[in-house]
């Protein structure tokens, strides 16, 4: 019984207690990068101040904040839970640690729901934009995905044209954000497995709209209304939902207007940088910008070598990087802790913003290295930097006046004879697996029932089971050191991982998105199975396989619950029996709790490896680690010990695997149906 081979996996406390946590906080160094070290190196001699230098000068950082027992809801306060007893056990109106944590949890769940899913919003009107005429340059990429969507949600194709099509799906996705009746959100409903409605629905987490999920998530912390920690936590769960919707609208709406990702080969870490090209950085998440730059820029080349270029080189940070990465081999410079470094090169013209998880610090670096930051959409700005309003309606015209800006940039950069320092670290990768990518994978094997490759692999032992690696950098852990041990402790053990984000980034610096990867990390089985699918599919791949497979950006997580439900099918289970984690090494961002929060409530066990504020709350911590079980079948896995956080997870998934196989022998010797009790 694997599950109680190792009983101190059982507690649900991390390895390491609160204060012994961060170690050697004074040193800035904290990364296992050799770019980034090199980087950090160059910019303490010259008195740069990066992340790095703010974390450390932020140590220790407030505990009552740290934990999650400071409340600042209303101004009487801000109220900290200071003694476990008495007038000081409480806030001022009288609100307990339970409350307090189980309040800020969720509204960090509404935050992350909404950056979610306000990009999809962007994306659905673009699409009907499109769709009615308005947003010229824009076109239907995807027309088989466009109608694999339309029918999911059930709109009838017969004799509709592709545009007629669009407008109708934006519409659908238009619809979850307001509806003001009780039925589903579309785009949550059309996707989950039988069992999951059952479960939601039972618990009253279903959101009906989004936008009005958020709402409620305000409302029900707002002074003096819910104080039950429960209940909160439901309201929080719905509002993840939520987020889930935006996302999986995002990711469909993507694809439609830009391209389903097929596998392709790249490359990452500051080193692609090359200071002989007008460089542009895109940075941010929505690629309805940073996708017609890329467009653009193939038709400004000439323009580029006219002012003495190599050429327009571009590279992406964060999920707009990933956006480009998974649909034009567009190369990663880095990921989201080191977006200072990369201007500190000096060979950036131009970074290009949108939203989300930009350091409004980059501007000052920026101003160091004469690179032009210009933000694009009017909920995000930062002052000093230059504003260039993006325009759908001539989204060509807007991205090429960015690309002329990093033009005249790059000759001013190249008059001033400044020199420029690029480390040359990258590696070799490969990206773009959609759902539909892994699935043609998989067809090569079995065209019949795709999916039964990999499940079968768990059953018969050759895997050990799938995880998703998703989330941020957090310098509560070494930066990219969670990242990269947790993936070759999984692979080790036999896991098959596919990921987004910051992680894969990570993880394809550090050359662990290629083939030799595999030679050197995978366990027996897992290089047998990826052996496998390469040779099935050899003719029609640009390389061999990768020891990860990169999934997207942030937004395409539901890529993973579309597979991990495609398993839940063909095994004929719930998803909680599904040989299936998550982790999250270095989350930060509210995005992450959202995420998180919806991987538990689609019965996922989830991994988080920096810890979020909970710990003030015993009540709350374990409703996450562990009534969350009992309830959805997934629970948090908080542990900051990177080697821990492999056994546990790998435990998780010899439980599952064990139990399954104990099922299915029972259901085929007494013929009964699957038992569905957990
Ligand atoms: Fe941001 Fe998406 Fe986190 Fe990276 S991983 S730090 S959210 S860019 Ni999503
Ligand atoms: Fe303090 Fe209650 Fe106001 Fe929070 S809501 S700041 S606990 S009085």
């Amino acid at each position: 019984m694997p599950r109680f081979s190792d009983t101190s996996l059982q507690n649900s406390k991390p390895a390491v207690d609160r204060k012994n946590r961060i170690k050697d906080p004074k040193n800035i160094m904290r990364t296992v990068d050799p770019a980034a070290l090199e980087m950090l190196q160059y910019t303490k001699e010259n008195n740069i101040i990066t992340a790095f230098d703010r974390w450390s000068a932020q140590q220790p950082q407030c505990a009552f904040g740290y934990q999650g027992i400071c409340c600042r809801i209303c101004f009487a306060g801000p109220c900290r839970i200071k003694a476990e007893e008495g007038p000081g056990s409480m806030g001022i109106c009288g609100a307990k640690d339970y409350t307090i944590v189980a309040r800020n949890a969720i509204r960090m769940m509404a935050g992350g729901a909404s950056a979610h899913s306000d990009h999809g919003r962007e994306i659905a009107n673009v699409l009907l934009h499109m769709a009615e005429g308005h947003a010229p340059d824009y076109r239907v990429a995807d027309s088989d995905k466009l109608h694999r969507v339309a029918k999911r949600i059930r709109l009838s194709v017969e004799g509709k044209s592709d545009l007629e099509l669009a407008k109708e799906v934006a519409e659908a996705a238009l619809a979850d954000f307001g509806r003001q009746t009780g039925e589903p959100c579309t785009f949550l409903w059309s996707t989950i497995c039988e069992g999951r409605k059952g479960k939601f629905s039972e618990c009253d987490v279903v959101p009906t709209s989004i936008d009005r999920a958020v709402v409620e998530v305000l409302h029900r912390t707002h002074v003096g209304v819910d104080a039950d920690p429960v209940n909160i936590i439901f309201g929080g769960i719905k509002a993840a939902l939520g987020d889930y919707t935006g996302m999986h609208l995002s990711t469909d709406l993507s694809d439609i207007l830009f391209g389903t990702p097929k596998p392709v080969l790249s490359e990452a870490n500051l080193g692609v940088i090359d200071p002989d090209k007008v460089n542009i950085i895109v940075h941010g998440h929505n690629p309805i910008l940073s996708q017609m730059v890329v467009d653009t820029a193939r038709e400004m080349e000439e323009e580029a070598k006219a002012a003495g270029a190599k050429g327009i080189g571009i590279a992406g940070i964060c999920c707009t990087g990933n956006e480009v990465l998974s649909r034009n081999g567009i190369p990663i410079a880095t990921s989201y802790m080191a977006q200072e470094l990369a201007i500190a090169t000096g060979a950036i013209d131009v970074m290009v913003v949108d939203v989300q998880c930009i350091m409004p610090a980059v501007r000052n670096v920026a101003e160091c290295f004469g690179t032009k930051l210009v933000t694009t959409l009017p909920i995000s700005k930062i002052p000093g930097s230059y504003h260039f309003a993006f325009d759908e309606a001539k989204a060509k015209e807007s991205a090429a006046g960015v690309i002329r800006l990093a033009i005249e940039t790059f000759k001013t950069r190249k008059e001033s004879g400044r020199a420029t320092r690029v480390p040359q670290f990258k590696n070799k990768l490969m990206a773009g697996f959609s759902l539909e990518a892994l699935m043609d994978l998989f067809a090569a094997i079995n065209p019949d029932n795709p999916i039964s490759v990999l499940t079968d692999a768990i059953l018969n032992g050759e895997i050990a089971g799938v995880c998703l690696l998703a989330g941020c950098n957090n310098l509560e852990a070494v930066y990219e050191k969670n990242h990269t041990e947790i993936i070759k402790g999984l692979a080790q053990n036999n896991v098959f991982m596919v990921g987004t984000g910051c992680v894969m980034q990570a993880a394809g610096k550090h050359g662990l998105l290629n083939y030799d990867a595999v030679e050197k990390y995978a366990g027996p089985g897992l290089k047998a199975f990826i052996d496998r699918l390469y040779e099935a599919n050899k003719d029609k791949l640009p390389d061999k396989l990768p020891l990860a497979f990169h999934m997207g950006s942030c937004v395409d997580n539901t890529r993973a619950a579309d597979l991990w439900t495609a398993m839940a099918n063909e095994l004929k289970v719930d998803v909680p029996k599904v040989p299936f984690v998550a982790s999250a090494p270095e989350a930060m961002s509210e995005k992450a709790v959202a995420i998180g929060t919806w991987v538990i409530a689609n019965g996922i066990p989830c991994h988080v490896g920096a810890m979020p504020p909970l710990e003030g709350s015993n009540l709350v911590w374990s409703v996450v680690t562990c009534i969350a079980h009992d309830v959805f079948g997934g629970n948090f896995i908080l542990e900051t010990d990177p080697e821990v956080a492999v056994k546990k997870l790998v435990a998780a998934l010899e439980y599952r695997t064990w139990k399954l196989r104990i099922h299915r022998k029972a259901a085929e010797v007494y013929e009964t149906e699957l038992c569905q009790a957990f």
